[in-house]
């Protein structure tokens, strides 16, 4: 949009005077973030609606992203840049003697996501607008986001999120867009013009309240909506037996156990399963979108036989599997629809993504659990499984074991990512390798069964948050040396990696760096009080803490290098700085014990004068969305170090390589793909291959103690663990100890020797400035790649068949 520094001064003012009566320099901080969020919404609205207008008028086919978690983050920067105002603002405030900066830093993070997936929602959203593909996100609106992390004492604390306590400026309540969702109840069948229809009865009714958040895209008129789900009592004729009989405490109880369903964001715990409330959540959502998208959907006049052409589901991960069998339910039921006609309708509507590789981890609902809850939903999985389980006999006559493997519900559960598969036209994985393993191993059986149904899209993550937002130096730098055009088209940064070979590229790529350098460590003498030196190289691990992650690989090989520098005062390292940030599931024992583990190594190193600075542990409290913006553009190296094969993707490694961090990691995910792009000599490549993890998967044969009784360097290490030389109880760190000496699941002291030989090639090519910089150029110019741009344009072909749409 255009708009002038005069005309942006007087909409301020006003809009601080009719939010808050304030003049400018009397008001809060807070109170001047709320007003220009406002004042910034309402510049977004006309395109928001018409939009709206202009899809609804052409018809055009609409996407929905359907997300239990999306992990937004802050909005006033991003909607700025997009918008094509921040400078203008910036500028403007400044003269009112604000700063858009310090307000920029007021806003709370929207923190409704995890970790990767939920992260991965709000790039894709990001992208969708900014392709200008017609396309919404559908989620919950959580009362508490995911909880906030102190560390006391070295261990995590967690303090509820509650994000919404200041008011939240982009959200617009939409209660005239309600819909009712049904729980529990007796399914009752009644004959309706000769036709058996089902209808449920003594159901507990819940309102679904929708709270819409405008998606801006990157300076084009697209505005897409973000619409979040909250939960309320309905208090009309619906639960009138209820209050009619006078049943006050069950009133009261029933408006509790409503407020429940949006009240918390689940922390990532494949291991709980059966957790009524989080099933509770998933229906919510999902159906109470599907009400939604179909009331749109019928004001365009179209048939709903022809719904699969004007509408595309995308399920994010099996969270939102449920839609599979409420959107049979309501074509069936509701719209009298025939089961084969509803079920092509179904099929070719959703499409399914997911992201775990491990089978045990896929979600599944104990039988009595699920079909208390969602009765009906139980009987049309029944009747879905029944066909399905027919198809494969005719395919694989008494193959039983097969059918037994590949039913959707089996052994007293009704597995989640079965019906997602079955009911999609199109299930894809998140990176080469994982959409390879899916196919080849834990989903080997479908694949056989539905090959063409089977797709690889490798994530991406928005380069205008990433990059352009989050890295102003270096995007004005590479604008001087190439010009804008990759800032709507990502791939052009292949320009930027050209320049690799110029010397004064090279210098002022490490000037960037050093910088931003310059910036952590300010922040974290001010934060913790601990020096770091910015010429030391930053190398950072910053991701949900998990075995598999191998958090402990890297902060045993620190334990081994401060041995080394203890025996060797002398020892002649390039001085290194390693940042953790990484929040624990709150009943991850072992991810727990980590986090204390880090900490205490820390302490342990940066109070020891001895080492003389060479060596420093830093663990960056509350690990969130806006921390990693002032984060990941600090790092020399970036660790990306899973065990392979078990991560699907991740994302965290697109950021750092687009920011030039070189990448410290195994083949796994999608670091095959920057190591495609890149190569070896652009990156520091450790670990067992594939082949060698699967075959160990699958015929065993692994001793971690063979390593343990050989190698002098782990012995020592593990040892430390447990003899108190750590300086805390010999206890404190039994269960990481014995994790490792016992299976070893993710392969830790397997890869230590290969890890500590990659982490000295880093030690050596860094004292060579002008090849490190090289280095990082190859990076950030090759990172094109991995923009979400060129992610959704590969979704939108090859799975919506939708495409962009100016809006004028
Ligand atoms: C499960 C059961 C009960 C409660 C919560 C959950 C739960 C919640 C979140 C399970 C999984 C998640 C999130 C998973 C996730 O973030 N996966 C990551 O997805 C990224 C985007 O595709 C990938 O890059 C990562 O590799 C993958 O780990």
């Amino acid at each position: 949009m255009n708009i002038t520094r005069e005309r942006f001064k007087q909409d301020y003012e006003q809009k601080l005077m009719s939010l808050f009566t304030e003049e400018i320099d009397k008001a809060s901080t807070l109170d001047k973030y709320l007003a220009l969020g406002s004042l910034v919404k309402e510049y977004s609205a006309k395109n928001w609606s018409k939009t709206k207008k202009q899809y609804s008028k052409d018809g055009d086919k609409q996407v929905y992203y359907f997300s239990m978690e999306f992990l937004i983050g802050r909005l006033l920067q991003s909607n700025l840049i997009n918008l094509g105002i921040r400078d203008t603002v910036k500028e403007a405030l400044a003269e009112l003697n604000v700063s858009l900066d310090e307000l920029e830093e007021t806003e709370v993070d929207a923190g409704l996501g995890n970790g990767g997936l939920g992260r991965l929602a709000a790039c894709f959203i990001d992208s969708i607008a900014s392709i200008g593909i017609p396309g919404h996100g559908n989620g919950m609106r959580y009362q508490y986001g995911f909880f906030e992390q102190k560390i006391v004492n070295g261990y995590q604390v967690e303090i509820p999120d509650n994000w919404l306590k200041e008011g939240n400026v982009w959200e617009t309540k939409r209660e005239d867009k309600s819909v009712i969702v049904k729980f529990y109840g007796t399914p009752k069948a009644v004959q309706n013009n000769g036709r058996l229809n089902f209808e449920l009865e003594n159901y507990e009714a819940i309102k679904a309240v929708p709270y819409d958040t405008p998606v801006i895209g990157y300076e084009n008129n697209t505005v897409n909506t973000l619409r979040l789900w909250s939960a309320e009592p309905v208090t009309n004729a619906f639960n009138f037996q209820i209050f009619s009989k006078g049943e006050y405490s069950k009133a009261v109880e029933y408006r509790t156990s409503v407020e429940a369903i949006s009240s918390v964001l689940y922390p990532d715990d494949s291991a709980e399963t059966g957790k009524i409330l989080r099933l509770k959540q998933q229906y919510f959502f999902t159906s109470a979108g599907i009400y939604s998208i179909l009331r749109t959907f019928k004001n365009s006049g179209h048939s709903l036989y022809d719904l699969d052409k004007y509408v595309a589901i995308q399920i994010n991960d099996t969270h939102p599997a449920v839609a599979v069998a409420e959107l049979m339910r309501i074509l069936v039921d509701e719209e009298e629809m025939g089961w084969d006609d509803a079920w092509s309708v179904t099929t070719g509507t959703l499409a399914y993504t997911n992201h775990t590789i491990l089978s045990e981890a896929l979600e599944k609902w104990p039988v009595q659990v699920f079909n208390k809850l969602l009765p009906r939903i139980y009987m049309i999985i029944e009747e879905i499984n029944r066909r399905f389980v027919g198809e494969i006999y005719q395919k694989h006559p008494n193959d039983h074991d097969r059918v037994r493997r590949m039913s959707i519900i089996e052994g007293g559960m009704v597995k989640m990512a079965h019906l997602a598969i079955v009911g999609s036209h199109s299930v894809n994985g998140v990176a080469t390798l994982h959409t390879e393993i899916l196919v080849n191993k834990e989903l080997r059986d479908f694949s056989e069964f539905y090959p063409r149904k089977f797709n690889n899209k490798t994530n991406g993550i928005t380069h205008r948050r990433w990059l352009i937002q989050s890295n102003e130096e270096l995007t004005s730098y590479i604008t001087k040396c190439i010009g804008d055009s990759w800032k709507k088209r990502p791939k052009d940064l292949a320009q930027f990696a050209e320049l690799s070979k110029d010397p004064l590229v090279r210098k002022r790529v490490g000037e960037i760096k050093l910088h931003n350098k310059q910036m952590l460590a300010d922040m974290v003498k001010k934060d913790y009080d601990i020096d770091v030196d910015p010429n030391s190289i930053f190398d950072i691990q910053v991701k949900r803490l998990h075995a598999y992650k191998r958090q402990v690989l890297n902060i045993l090989h620190i334990m081994d290098l401060y041995n080394r520098l203890k025996d060797n005062p002398d020892l002649d390292i390039s001085p290194r700085t390693y940042f953790f940030g990484a929040k624990s599931s709150p009943s991850y024992h072992l991810a727990k014990e980590t986090i204390k583990l880090i900490n205490t190594v820390a302490d342990k190193i940066n109070n020891d004068p001895s080492i003389k600075g060479k060596l420093k542990v830093v663990f960056l409290e509350n690990y969130r969305v806006s921390l990693a913006e002032k984060i990941i553009k600090c790092a020399d190296i970036s660790e990306q170090i899973s065990t392979t094969t078990f991560e699907a993707s991740g994302t965290g490694n697109m950021k750092f390589m687009m920011n030039g961090a070189l990448t410290l990691g195994t083949l796994d995910g999608a670091n095959v793909e920057i190591h495609d792009e890149v190569g070896d000599e652009n990156m520091f490549v450790f670990g067992m291959s594939k082949d060698e993890v699967l075959n160990y998967l699958k015929y065993g044969g692994y001793s971690p103690r063979h390593f343990y009784n050989t190698n002098s360097r782990i012995k020592r290490v593990l040892d430390q663990l447990v003899d108190g030389s750590l300086g805390v109880a010999t206890t404190e760190f039994r269960n990481i100890h014995s994790s490792l000496l016992g299976r070893d699941e993710y392969f830790v002291l397997k890869d230590f020797d290969s890890y500590c030989e990659a982490q000295e090639r880093i030690d050596k090519v860094f004292r060579d400035k002008d090849k490190w910089n090289e280095m990082c150029i190859v990076n950030i110019g090759k990172s094109g790649r991995f923009s979400s741009d060129n992610t959704i344009t590969e979704y939108s072909r090859e799975i919506w068949n939708t495409s962009p749409k100016e809006i004028h």
